[in-house]
């Protein structure tokens, strides 16, 4: 599997950055090393409508499209929608046609065949629709390309509204008015909307100079931001989080109906489902038939036809599985080099799904080539992975190529087929060369967790980041010492079930070879995601790579020794080590020697007086002291967490500013800053305190209130103490070797 793994740096937490999380140290760690620090950023992450959406009614372009399109209204204008055959194109035509014939315009629609048209605006149908008696042309999706035959519009006396998303090219077509915000400034939060989501924006501003409502069309946008592939960062995230609600009730008919076929309960719609599931089914559509079928799906309300469709669009997918199943079943690429085949029984619209596939198995190149379905041509489709620039390659062997485009991981090319023997030699030789020197970019971690750690509340706490895809990854997590504790094959992979001694979750692993064996224990990078099993949710791993256990990735790279002094007296080991540095944290230890976290001092001995409340703080503390000797004298006994923590605010009241650090409460109740903050955030809804964090600091006051409230607030925290309790438990009875896994 993959070779190296990144871990994510030591870098000191922001405290406010936890608040900002809503008190999860976890997010806060992970998005503080994706370089998201500011609370305005944070809040953009998991709280997308905390915000209004960009206002871009001052955009001029906007303005010029709404009025020519107000202008075709008031003239009773034919206007024509042109589209596109992916999932972006055909949401976006679906959307503009509803808006426009809300407005009661003429409106009819065109989305281009993918094998006789091609992609964008094309001569001969603009042509056909200047004979149908069409004023103006709006695209969606495309034509910003499209200089000749926007100019041919003209000619023919129609005007053209371009909507699109695509990268303008220098020289802009001669088009009446153009919307594309990726002519808006670099970090404009609308620069990255789909397709569809300029033509939301369009027929927004359209819908309300009419006074009516745009809400039930923001499905169609949510599906398309997925589907495209577009970063879910911005007004992507504002728009996808109200579309969403949409999806899971169902609203619309046709989308209704696909669920129904692909067997998903509309209620559990995620990014993954859209991804995976639903948009593959609108895109096979394009692919193998009509992208107008799919069109016509969105558009419709009849319960019969919306039936009828789905079914349709179902079986073109599930031929166009068969279809790329039997590509890779035709095709054998060997272990670490690209793949480059032709064969001119492949339907051309599968090619690039199937060459994909065999990229993302293979970890390498893969172009694959079929005979074009209309002309006397070749037509290819390579994917990448990263790190090999595939356009640049064809770019390199363009002399054999009559058309090619795309771009580092993906593109697509057309040749002649007296040139494919010369091309294929080419290419491989140049792709041979270059994945001869290349080596897998590692693995990324964003978390270090232990195997207690992964439970359906991780699950539930990294979910907030959702949704997770472009431009924010879903995290990757590592954890050190997984043990195996049973593997079955399924479909193309395995299952594992993996733990620790006390609990186990299951993982997927797959595309990935060979699979561990039970009994053993393996070093993991993996995400977490939140899974039913036999109708209980619980936590599900989906393993990114894995190792085997005594191939351990080094974390500290510092070989340390540890003793067993559990029970010992802790006068006898102030004795036993005079030179060392004693840490001991909690007020039960308030008047024994040693330090809490903060005040610890690096040495050659480090002797541990008390336990600490969880492995980050654990590791903290080594760390700090870069000990070549642990000493573990730690002796425990539970103590009531409440009692002690209003003691030590009565006791900050009574020293009267009621201002203390959040770190230097929690090290002197020996316990997680989060947890002290879930005490805080309990108390401030019991109304018994009122409390501000600013820069670390907090300042409590006195409420009103007598009276722990129960509810969310609490059971947070009891989940919170219950943690810290479990982990020095463990620390009490654990194997020292187990210890010695946890490093800084
Ligand atoms: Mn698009």
């Amino acid at each position: 599997m993959r070779g190296s793994v990144l871990l994510p740096g030591q870098q000191q937490l922001n405290p406010e950055m936890v608040v900002w999380t809503g008190g999860s140290r976890r997010l806060a760690m992970i998005l503080q090393g994706r370089g998201i620090t500011s609370r305005e950023e944070v809040e953009q992450i998991l709280n997308p409508l905390a915000r209004p959406q960009p206002d871009l009614s001052g955009y001029r372009p906007l303005a010029a499209a709404t009025e020519r399109i107000e202008a075709a209204l008031a003239q009773g204008e034919k206007i024509a929608v042109y589209g596109d055959y992916d999932v972006d194109g055909i949401t976006a035509t679906a959307l503009l046609v509803t808006a426009l014939g809300r407005l009661g315009a003429d409106v009819i629609w065109h989305i281009p065949n993918r094998f006789s048209e091609g992609y964008g605006l094309e001569a001969r149908r603009i042509q056909a629709l200047a004979r149908e008696g069409v004023g103006l042309v709006v695209t969606c999706d495309c034509g910003i390309s499209n200089h000749a035959e926007v100019e041919l519009a003209n000619a023919l006396g129609m005007d053209v509204v371009i909507t699109d998303h695509h990268t303008p090219p220098p020289e802009l077509p001669p088009a009446h008015s153009i919307v594309n915000f990726k002519l808006l400034p670099p970090d404009h939060p609308s620069r990255d909307l789909p397709g569809v989501g300029v033509a939301y924006v369009l027929a927004k501003q359209l819908l309300a100079r009419h006074g009516k409502e745009d809400d039930d069309l923001l499905d169609l946008v949510a599906l398309g931001i997925i589907a495209d592939v577009v970063p879910l960062r911005g007004h992507n995230r504002q728009l996808y989080a109200l579309g969403l609600p949409l999806l899971q009730e169902a609203r619309r008919p046709g989308l209704a109906a696909l669920f129904a076929v692909a067997g998903i309960n509309p209620e559990l719609v995620d990014e993954d489902k859209l991804a995976y599931q639903i948009a593959p089914r609108i895109n096979a559509a394009g692919r193998l038939g009509d992208g107008s079928t799919a069109v016509r799906l969105l558009l419709s309300r009849e319960q019969e036809e919306t039936a009828a469709l789905a079914r349709e669009l179902d079986q073109l997918n599930s031929l166009r599985k068969e279809m790329s199943k039997k590509i890779l079943d035709e095709v054998s690429p060997e272990p670490g080099r690209a793949l480059v085949a032709y064969n001119p029984d492949w339907h051309q619209g599968v090619i690039g799904i199937a060459a994909g596939q065999i990229c993302s198995g293979n970890g390498t190149p893969a172009v694959l080539m079929t005979r074009a379905h209309q002309e006397d041509s070749i037509v290819g489709s390579a994917r990448s992975v990263e790190g090999i620039d595939i356009y640049e390659i064809l770019h390199q062997c363009s002399r054999f190529l009559d058309k090619f485009g795309g771009h580092p991981a993906a593109a697509g090319f057309s040749l002649r087929p007296q040139n494919l023997e010369p091309f294929v030699r080419a290419v491989q030789e140049l792709l041979d060369a270059i994945t001869a020197r290349w080596t897998p970019p590692p693995l990324r971690a964003d978390l270090v967790v232990q195997p207690w750690e992964i439970d359906l509340q991780l699950a539930e706490e990294l979910n907030r980041l959702s949704p997770c895809g472009e431009g924010n990854p879903r995290p990757l997590l590592f954890c050190q010492d997984l043990a195996v504790k049973s593997v079955r094959a399924a479909g193309t992979g395995h299952i594992l079930t993996l733990g620790d001694r006390w609990r186990s979750f299951a993982a997927g692993l797959w595309n990935s070879g060979a699979a561990p064996q039970p009994g053993g224990s393996v070093g993991a990078v993996f995400t977490v995601s939140r899974d039913m099993y036999r109708g209980e949710p619980s936590v599900w791993a989906t393993l990114e790579a894995w190792w085997p256990g005594e191939a351990r990735v080094e974390i500290g790279g510092k070989k340390r020794e540890y003793r067993d002094a559990r029970g010992v007296s802790w006068k006898r080991l102030l004795r036993q080590y005079p030179e060392a540095e004693f840490y001991r944290e909690g007020v039960q230890w308030q008047d024994f020697p040693g330090n809490m976290r903060f005040n610890l001092q690096p040495a050659p001995v480090l002797v541990m007086l008390s336990p600490p409340p969880s492995a980050g703080v654990l590791r903290q503390i080594l760390a700090t002291v870069d000990p070549d000797l642990v000493v573990l004298g730690f002796a425990w006994q539970q103590r009531d967490f409440m009692a002690d923590f209003l003691g030590a605010l009565k006791y900050l009241w009574s020293q009267g500013t009621g201002e203390v650090a959040l770190g230097g409460l929690a090290a002197a109740l020996g316990h997680n800053e989060d947890t002290i903050l879930a005490a805080l955030r309990l108390l401030a809804v019991s109304g018994i305190v009122d409390f501000t964090l600013t820069r670390g600091k907090l300042t409590v006051e006195k409420g009103r209130g007598a009276k722990i409230k129960a509810g969310p607030e609490k059971q947070k925290l009891l989940a919170m103490l219950q943690e810290t309790v479990s982990f020095q438990k463990w620390l009490q009875q654990a194997d020292i070797d187990e210890i010695q896994q946890i490093r800084p």
